[in-house]
């Protein structure tokens, strides 16, 4: 049963400067520009060593420790609802939300997360609201097992924590951001969140003061559209607060072995400066697996091995 916790969990996060981390520069391969929001291929990211987390930020988000991944291929963009449908389509696949009956909204005009009877990912603010027109929009309300279901019938999976980190990155010697050290470089808006002081007012001045179609923002390093902002998005790890202290030197790590919540990435449209700030690339938060979210999706990796 979803507990009712996991609509708020996003809420707890509180905003705190953090130390730029030390990354081992490496270049991508076999990447390409985005040409456009449409363009949503995977991008073949190179492998590297880098220093993981943060010691300046939530007590979760540290230590820093050195991990290595090896390379991966990452879908370009979040899954998008026209993405989500073409599965269901295939697959008859019900999502929890729709089977519980109910998702968590996030209600502006509330300013607070509410449980809403038939909002699900067909009905993102309820029954009465449809993704009519917004097929290149990142799905929501899809929990951590209706992810890993699209990931596995696309033949991909979920990445790890540490593939995000190292993907968000994008090559970024010990950048804040995906996209440097400067949260909006010549005044400009790199990732859709809030501008304002949250819950009370986004002024949007992202043009988006809700959900973004993906790719509307510029890539970072490696290529990847929306890696901060937008929708968090989930990982494959379970969340451990110590895990970090007891992680360096790990190759290709996974997380804890077990746990009663997912780790997610990313930050979202809710994430504004007072509160939150989980586009940082290091910034890191948890709800459990169960968890139906308007600002909540998910992209997919695979191993650079496998056919792209
Ligand atoms: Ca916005």
């Amino acid at each position: 049963m979803r507990r009712p916790s996991s609509l708020v969990l996003l809420l707890l996060a509180t905003s705190i400067p953090t130390r730029a981390a030390a990354v081992t520069p490496a270049r991508p391969r076999a990447t390409r520009p985005a040409a456009a929001a449409a363009t949503c291929d995977m991008v073949l990211l190179p492998g590297g060593t880098f220093d993981m987390g943060t010691d300046r930020g939530l007590p979760f988000e540290g230590p820093v420790h050195r991990v290595t991944v090896h390379s991966f291929w990452m879908d370009r963009c979040e899954v998008t609802n026209q993405e989500f449908a073409r599965f269901v389509a295939a697959t008859g696949h019900r999502t929890e939300s729709e089977r519980q009956g109910f998702s968590g909204v996030f209600v502006p005009g509330a300013q607070e997360w509410q449980p809403i009877k038939g909002a699900d990912w067909r009905h993102p603010e309820g029954p009465s609201s449809s993704v009519a027109g917004r097929d290149d929009q990142p799905v929501v309300h899809v929990s951590f097992d209706d992810a890993a279901a699209y990931a596995k019938w696309a033949g991909k999976r979920l990445p790890t924590e540490a593939e995000f980190e190292w993907a968000a990155r994008g090559g970024r010697a010990g950048a804040q951001y995906a996209w440097g050290d400067t949260l909006h470089p010549g005044g400009r808006q790199m990732a859709n969140t809030w501008q304002g002081h949250f819950p009370e007012h986004d002024a949007g001045t992202d043009g988006y003061p809700r959900i973004a179609p993906v790719g509307r923002f510029p890539p970072n390093g490696y290529g990847l559209l929306d890696i901060a902002g937008n929708v968090w998005e989930w990982t494959s790890d379970w969340f451990s607060e110590d895990y970090y202290r007891r992680a360096g030197g790990a190759v290709d790590p996974t997380g804890p072995a077990t746990g009663s919540e997912k780790a997610i990435r990313g930050g979202s449209w809710l994430c504004s400066a007072n509160y939150c700030t989980g586009y940082r690339v290091a910034a890191r938060q948890h709800t459990p697996p169960d968890s139906g979210l308007n600002n909540l999706g998910f992209r997919c990796v695979r191993p650079a091995a496998g056919p792209r």
